[in-house]
């Protein structure tokens, strides 16, 4: 799963429903594109109710769980695998804080978000938890294609 350290770090990140549905799947992607990140897996899935609560498992006792579950498989999400140097750390910068009142503008959910509860995207928190998530979302694994880069302009 991308050893944590090296520049093939690997992170779990989702476009949430609220993401998808405000057409922000694009934007997501470009900014981690034009970062210098690799996409290395990348699908739509409309999680089960199952899926979330496995998904937030850590958070399974606060009060916000079950709104939380519902949100999450209330519609499609994208799920991504992002793949580089420091990406873990850089994405969760990338997308802001969980509160988007403390969110930059210029973060994801800084630009985007306005309350807790529909901040636009997950993205793992640390190298265990990336680990964790790329496991339960990509149980088929992703796309190494590193091998590829430079062969795309010459039979
Ligand atoms: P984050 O890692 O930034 O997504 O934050 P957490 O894992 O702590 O929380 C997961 C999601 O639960 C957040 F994206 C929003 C939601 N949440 C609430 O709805 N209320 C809270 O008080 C905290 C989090």
């Amino acid at each position: 799963w991308g050893k944590a350290g090296t520049n093939q770090e690997r992170t779990f990140l989702a476009v949430k429903p609220d993401g998808v549905q405000r057409g922000l799947i694009g934007d997501i992607i470009a900014r981690f594109e034009k970062r210098g990140y690799k996409i290395v897996g990348l699908k739509m899935i409309w999680p089960t109710e199952e899926m979330a609560a496995a998904h937030y498992a850590d958070l399974s006792k606060k009060p916000f769980f079950p709104g939380l579950v519902k949100f999450f498989s209330s519609g499609p999400i994208v799920c991504l695998c992002i793949e580089g140097k420091d990406v873990i750390k850089q994405g969760r910068q990338m997308l802001g804080e969980t509160q988007p009142l403390a969110s930059k503008p210029g973060s994801i959910r800084g630009d985007y978000s306005i309350d807790l509860g529909r901040n636009i995207c997950h993205g793992s928190d640390s190298p265990e938890s990336a680990a964790h998530e790329l496991k339960m979302w990509f149980p088929e694994g992703v796309n190494d294609w590193n091998k590829a880069v430079d062969s795309w302009v010459y039979e």
